[in-house]
């Protein structure tokens, strides 16, 4: 406890993270504040309220698993939970646990420094005085950090325009308008269906094409949810087990793609593609490690969107040409059939972009589009940006910024050399967005509070990770990666996505070694840190 203040530990964000950090830290007995940007709990669910927004992954496993009596009495209503429902969820889990107290709303943290003399962080939340707490815990999401382009003009625009991480609470309605998409990842994936079947006229401006597996969603089964209730905990062991903390219930194949006859692998596909969602990409265990495996697996979703898009021109302008998955592969309700509508247009800007947005409109591929609306489903300052827009002091005045200005550096996603008493839940360097997060989440929120709990009871007040453990656990998640096709497009695992950011793979491939390696740390009095 800090005197001072009366604060162990200050948590930056509500999201599912710093939810279960509280809820850790207070059964330690720690005194801990949650400061919040948004005015509600959620985090990511709390901004992205775009029209069709829902999770990849099923809501069965896509929820904590740390408590029985929580998992048993939450009822999901879909196979894949919409955006509302999950963001209640949130909000129950917020009352459920009683965690409103503790959570300061519309509060940002723009700062944080570390007092090496009294051994505490400083951390500058909303307008108030900094307050001062002995461990600084980042909660702050891997895709919070909205990337909008800075395309020439963007402000004269006449019309409303929104991006999909900022969404308006209030309902957009796009009746009867014209409106422009810009971007093909998930976000518009999923917002393009339904904003067609409302606007007058949709304009999709692709600059490059997407793999998107269908998810037949539907209304969860009342008898599948009771066999998976009945060994929920059984389902979140055998999870943890898989190397992206869900889909061990899915059929899937541990052989090579290569390994089979093409029809059997096309057989394989179908059935994968029939099951639908990320589970496509375990069709065989090698498609993301060989790219000739990869090659059989991206054709088949060429196949389906040929088979799908009447418009032999407009089909062929979907089909994508990078590596299947090494973007995050999409999973949609009805993306490519909507370019079936007579109402649907889809401009290719991958040769020139964007040229420039107008009062009326916006200029790209030799003309100008008059739009009503323009919706930025642009993506994200992904698992740097929140980070980096708090100014983050450590020691000697070492910034976080400075210190990360050739790609982020970290020792097991969770510490950084330079600054002491910092844990990032979720960080880079650690499984986070290759995974099912709610199952980083709670890896990371138990190791956290291991780590605490070890501190206290060893009188220590200071943790830091060594510069050797950092260098080396760099060094492991680029060799990790490098074994992986991921490395080989412009993803925003790469940071390729924001222009002048530098392109590192930021996340760690395969979750059960990295719970292992944590555990194995922790029991060695926490290895490659030093404590004092
Ligand atoms: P993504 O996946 O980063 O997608 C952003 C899209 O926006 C993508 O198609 C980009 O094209 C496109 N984009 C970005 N900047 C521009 C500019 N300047 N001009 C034209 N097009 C642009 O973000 P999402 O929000 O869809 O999804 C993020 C994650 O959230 C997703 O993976 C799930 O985990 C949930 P590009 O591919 O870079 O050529």
């Amino acid at each position: 406890m800090n005197a001072r203040t009366g604060l162990d530990l200050v948590i930056v964000g509500a999201g599912f993270a710093g939810l279960y950090m509280l809820h850790r830290a207070r059964r330690l007995g720690l005194a801990a504040r949650v400061y919040e940007a948004g005015s509600g709990v959620g985090g990511t669910w709390y901004w992205n309220r775009y029209p069709g927004a829902r999770c990849d992954v099923e809501s069965l496993e896509y929820s904590y698993g740390f408590d029985e009596a929580l998992q048993q009495e939450w009822q999901w209503r879909e196979r894949y939970a919409a955006q509302p429902e999950i963001l209640s969820y949130a909000n129950h889990v917020a009352d459920r646990f009683e965690l409103r107290r503790d959570i300061q709303l519309d509060t940002r943290v723009s700062a944080a420094t570390w007092d090496e003399a009294e051994r505490c962080w400083r951390v500058s939340a909303g307008a108030g005085a900094p307050v001062a707490a002995r461990f600084l815990v980042m909660a702050t999401g891997c895709l919070s950090s909205a990337n909008v382009p800075q395309i020439q003009g963007r402000e004269s625009f006449a019309g409303k325009s929104y991006h999909t991480g900022q969404w308006p609470h209030e309902k957009v309605d796009f009746r009867g308008l014209r409106v422009g998409v810009i971007g093909t990842g998930s976000s518009a994936v999923q917002s393009i269906p339904v904003i067609a079947e409302e606007a007058a006229q949709l304009y999709v401006f692709q600059r490059t094409a997407t793999y998107s597996a269908p998810a037949h969603n539907a209304p969860l089964d009342a008898d599948f949810v009771a066999h998976i209730k009945s060994d929920y905990a059984g389902l979140r062991a055998r999870n943890r087990r898989m190397p992206a903390g869900f889909g061990s219930n899915m059929p899937r194949d541990e052989g090579s793609a290569l390994a089979v006859g093409a029809e059997d692998r096309a057989r394989a596909y179908e059935a994968c593609w029939q099951r639908g969602g990320l589970g496509y990409l375990r069709a065989f265990a090698d498609l993301i490690l060989d790219q000739r495996a990869n090659d059989t697996a991206a054709e088949f979703v060429r196949g389906k969107i040929r088979a799908t898009v009447r418009d032999p021109a407009v089909a062929q302008l979907l089909l994508p040409k990078q590596t299947i998955g090494c973007k995050r592969m999409c999973v949609d309700s009805g993306y490519y059939e909507t370019f079936n509508r007579d109402n649907v247009h889809l401009v290719d800007i991958s040769r020139s972009g964007i040229e420039e947005i107008t009062p009326r409109g916006l200029k790209a591929a030799g003309r100008e589009y008059e739009l009503d609306r323009i919706v930025f489903a642009t993506g994200f300052d992904a698992m740097t940006g929140a980070l980096l827009r708090m100014k983050i002091r450590g020691r000697g005045g070492l910034t976080l910024k400075d210190k990360w200005t050739a790609g982020p550096r970290s020792y097991l996603g969770l510490g950084v050399a330079g600054f002491p008493n910092l844990f990032i839940i979720t960080g880079p360097g650690s499984p986070s967005v290759l995974t099912n997060m709610i199952v980083s989440i709670e890896q990371q929120v138990e190791w956290i509070a291991g780590c605490l709990d070890f501190l206290r009871a060893q009188g220590r007040s200071r943790i830091e990770a060594s510069g050797v453990a950092e260098d080396q656990w760099v060094a492991h998640v680029n060799a990790v990666a490098a074994n992986t096709v991921y490395p080989t497009c412009n993803s925003w695992y790469l940071g390729a996505n924001v222009p002048g950011k530098v392109r590192v793979f930021m996340p760690l491939v395969g979750f059960p070694p990295y719970a292992e390696k944590c555990n194995e740390v922790a029991a060695r009095g926490y290895e490659g840190f030093a404590l004092c």
